[in-house]
């Protein structure tokens, strides 16, 4: 399925002329605070946040999957769907990938439908978590970190054959995110596993591109529940420090214990330019992976109110964007449209932060007037600059009201059939 502009166009006829009242409004305000709402609005459109190619069908639980119909099942439909989102709101316009799970049979053929759908490939992720059949050895006692030096070297080999696929495609980035780790006390030595885990990391860094970046992801717990190999920021920085200036931390928002200060962890590791990626959803408990911005949406903007920060005032490199999160309940394309405008909107609120006011409150220890200055920019209703700034990039004034105007789910399942593949009825 594929999109017609003048058709968006056309249905944001009727919102346009309240639309242009209110962003009026706001954009005067902004202005009266001396912030430039030309210079928020041209970030915004420049923002683009990937869409992993694992959240277009329905996810599930340890119990069950509930799936929903017409998800996508080759990695085709995957790229259309990601297509689609990104022609409502201009803002989605990547895709990750996870390999084995996604690996193209035919490159000119996927690398010419995601140009057609205006879609790039961003970091691709490696998958030493699951067996896959006719796999030699298994990982069930670990991959990168295994005591047995042959089930290493089977995970770093599929490491770079990751890398040589993303290359093939224009990615930039290997993700690593390890499953590793122990269940028991006693399991396994902490220190033979990080230095394992390191020099393996080490042979599969040696192997990346000049221009690459090889992100190191971090996770507390899950799958394993004594002790993972890479558990927390500390572990991956440290890593990624020992490998070299190409290999970065990544954050994935769900992989912290609860309570975790995680601005402060974007901030210090920003200081540091080794903050390469960033994995969005929202929890209440642990790896949730519901829709960003559901449950602590100012945590979300003050975590935002650090990488502005940063990205304004380090020289922290690029990062890398995506979304991940598991769509259990809700239709994964409504989900994730509403999960882009929610991480929008806080980086929308960052950005109207007063900087300067808020490092002048700081050096004078003005703690109650640097808690204004945060709540008033988090406070403004920023959906219409946001809306703006789809708008101007030729988007849908509200992507989700949009998606259901043009019953696009029925057009999916009208291509694809009800029950796909991925449904497994
Ligand atoms: C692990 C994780 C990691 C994986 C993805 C499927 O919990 O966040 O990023 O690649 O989920
Ligand atoms: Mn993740
Ligand atoms: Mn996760």
């Amino acid at each position: 399925m594929r999109l017609d502009k003048n058709r968006i166009a056309e249905l944001n006829k009727a919102h346009l002329p309240q639309h242009k009242e209110d962003a009026g409004r706001l954009i005067e305000k902004l202005y009266n605070k001396g912030i430039d709402a030309d210079s928020v609005i041209n970030k915004l459109i420049k923002f683009q946040i990937a869409i992993p190619s694992w959240a277009l069908g329905t996810g599930g639980t340890r119990f069950g999957r509930f799936s929903g119909p017409g998800e996508p099942t080759s990695l085709e439909s995957k790229i259309e769907d990601v297509g689609l989102l990104h022609a409502l709101n201009q803002s989605s316009g990547a895709i990750s990938l996870h390999i084995p799970w996604d690996v193209p049979s035919d490159v000119d053929a996927i690398c010419s439908l995601a140009k057609e759908m205006d879609v790039k490939f961003d970091a691709v992720n490696s998958n030493t978590f699951q067996d896959q059949k006719g796999q030699a050895l298994s990982y069930k006692y670990g991959s990168l970190m295994h005591v047995n030096k042959e089930v290493r070297d089977q995970a770093i080999a599929h490491n770079i054959e990751v890398i040589n696929h993303g290359t093939n495609l224009g990615a930039k980035a290997l993700t690593v995110w390890l499953a590793d780790g122990t269940c028991f006390p006693g399991q396994a030595n902490f220190r033979k596993s990080f230095e394992n885990t390191l020099d393996s990391l080490k042979q599969i860094y040696a192997e990346l591109p000049a221009d690459w970046n090889l992100l190191v992801e971090y996770k507390p717990y899950e799958p394993n529940f004594y002790s993972m190999a890479i558990p927390d920021w500390g572990t991956s920085h440290m890593m990624a420090q020992e490998l070299g200036d190409k290999a970065l931390s990544l954050v994935d928002l769900g992989h912290h214990l609860p309570n975790t200060n995680i601005e402060q962890i974007v901030a210090i590791l920003m200081m540091r330019s080794k903050l390469g990626g960033f994995h969005f959803n929202d929890s209440k408990y642990g790896d949730d992976d519901v829709t960003s911005g559901s449950l602590k949406p100012y945590q979300l903007f003050l975590i935002f109110n650090e990488l502005v920060d940063g990205m304004d005032n380090t020289d922290n490199p690029d990062l890398s964007w995506m979304i991940d999160a598991s769509h259990n309940l809700k239709d994964p394309m409504e989900d994730l449209l509403q999960a882009v405008e929610a991480i929008m909107i806080a980086y929308a609120q960052a950005l109207i932060v007063d900087r300067k006011a808020l490092a002048d409150a700081q050096e004078a220890n003005d703690i109650a007037r640097a808690q204004e200055i945060l709540q008033d920019a988090y406070r403004t209703d920023v959906r219409v600059i946001v809306a703006e700034a789809r708008i101007k990039g030729g988007a849908a004034w509200s992507p989700l009201e949009t998606y259901r105007q043009l019953d696009i789910r029925k057009a999916l399942v009208d291509e694809r059939g009800k029950y796909t593949l991925a449904t497994g009825l």
